[in-house]
């Protein structure tokens, strides 16, 4: 299996996040991102790395997602910030547009004359998600890394005989599940497997796997432990992409992900979650919510599926509440690789925190989807 990387996703390094009230340091670390790349070049007969190129042009498939007016924000809101008299460790907002408290509707407010603070709390959503010098840049690499890893999929599944489904590992950092068409949350800037499912349907090309709108369809299994709450947004009213979510409740993101929200429009009935309670999941009770989540996106007939690949779901991680070991990860990738029967598969790394152990279950994943 090809893993896509970018040395440019370690610059992102936010000082601290506030949790439960208190300033701790911040989690999503580029430690992470070290510890996962090392754990697979250790196992080298398996892994291929390939750097994304930071010359690759991505203005095209960010748009295709995200509003223009937010990129330009993430991009510069650093130096209004500072300029501003704002922390040097980054944006952070302190208010946030409460639908109690203001009415955008009314179209009264001028965005662009909100002071930076003001902005801060319009673009994003909690206290984890600071905008530091650099963040605009890893943030922009992890798109590259997960374009070049969509790239190779559609070459290699093109090429492929009959070895068994194609796999990529797109290494990603900050990841971006939580982050919606123009909002930042939860360590997430840009939503990295929006992207690549929008880059897949550009690509796509096999009749059978078109649906009523004619656009190609595409399932995206998001298994971090946390609702992709952003991810969901954006495809929430479109029939060719399939969003299915396993995720803790009660937990982060605390306002979504319930099995009622099913989609809206055109798109009812192609959004899935499926709520796992938090303590008493562990590897056998994840495990038969994925066969019943791999078993729908069978029936949906996706022409790539695209994995939030999240490994806070494991027993130790500090922010999280399930308790899968490191065995459970390898079932989990091998159910993973009976979701596409046959149809390529893109991984895109999301959350996972238990630094000891991360790269262990990163892998575990990779190599079960591959056995
Ligand atoms: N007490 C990802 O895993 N803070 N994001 C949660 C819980 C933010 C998680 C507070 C967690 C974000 C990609
Ligand atoms: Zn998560």
């Amino acid at each position: 299996m090809k893993v896509v990387y970018s040395s440019t996703c370690l610059v992102h390094n936010p000082e601290y996040e506030t949790l439960s009230g208190k300033r701790v340091p911040y989690l999503e670390s580029p430690q992470r991102y070290e510890v996962i790349k090392e754990a697979l070049s250790d196992s080298e007969d398996s892994f291929g790395f390939v750097e994304a190129s930071e010359d690759l042009e991505i203005g095209e498939h960010l748009l295709s997602v995200h509003n223009p007016e937010y990129v330009e924000y993430v991009k510069n809101a650093y130096d209004a910030w500072v300029e501003d008299g704002g922390d040097e460790a980054g944006v952070v907002p302190d208010t946030f547009p409460h639908p109690k408290l203001i009415n955008f509707k009314n179209g009264d407010i001028d965005v662009t004359k909100l002071k930076p603070i003001a902005k801060a709390g319009l673009y994003c959503f909690d206290l984890s998600t600071p905008i530091t010098a650099d963040t605009y840049k890893a943030a922009i690499a992890a798109v590259q890394v997960t374009l070049t890893a969509c790239s190779i999929l559609t070459t290699e599944s093109k090429a492929s005989s009959s070895e068994g489904p194609v796999g990529v590992f797109a290494l990603t950092r900050p990841p971006g599940h939580h982050a919606a068409t123009s909002l930042s949350g939860g360590y997430c800037y840009f939503n990295n497997v929006a992207i690549a499912a929008r880059f897949l349907q550009s690509q796509a090309q096999s009749p059978s796997s078109v649906n009523a709108e004619s656009k190609p369809k595409i399932a995206i299994l998001d298994i971090d432990y946390h609702h992709g709450n952003g991810t969901q947004d954006i495809f929430y009213a479109d029939p060719s992409v399939y969003y299915v979510s396993l995720h803790a409740v009660p937990d982060y993101p605390y306002y979504t992900g319930t099995a009622s929200e099913t989609g809206f429009g055109p798109g009812k009935g192609y959004t899935l979650n499926l709520p796992l309670p938090t303590y008493t999941t562990g590897d056998e009770e994840y495990l038969a919510a994925l066969r019943h989540a791999v078993h729908k996106i069978n029936e949906f007939g996706a022409e790539y599926v695209v994995v939030s690949l999240g490994v806070d779901t494991y027993q130790h991680d500090p922010i999280c509440k399930f308790g899968l070991t490191t065995a459970g990860y390898r079932r989990v990738g091998g159910a993973i690789a009976r979701a596409g029967a046959g149809v390529g598969t893109v991984f895109v790394m999301e959350g996972g925190y238990f630094i000891a152990d991360l790269g262990a279950n990163v892998r575990a994943v990779l190599e079960g989807y591959q056995t």
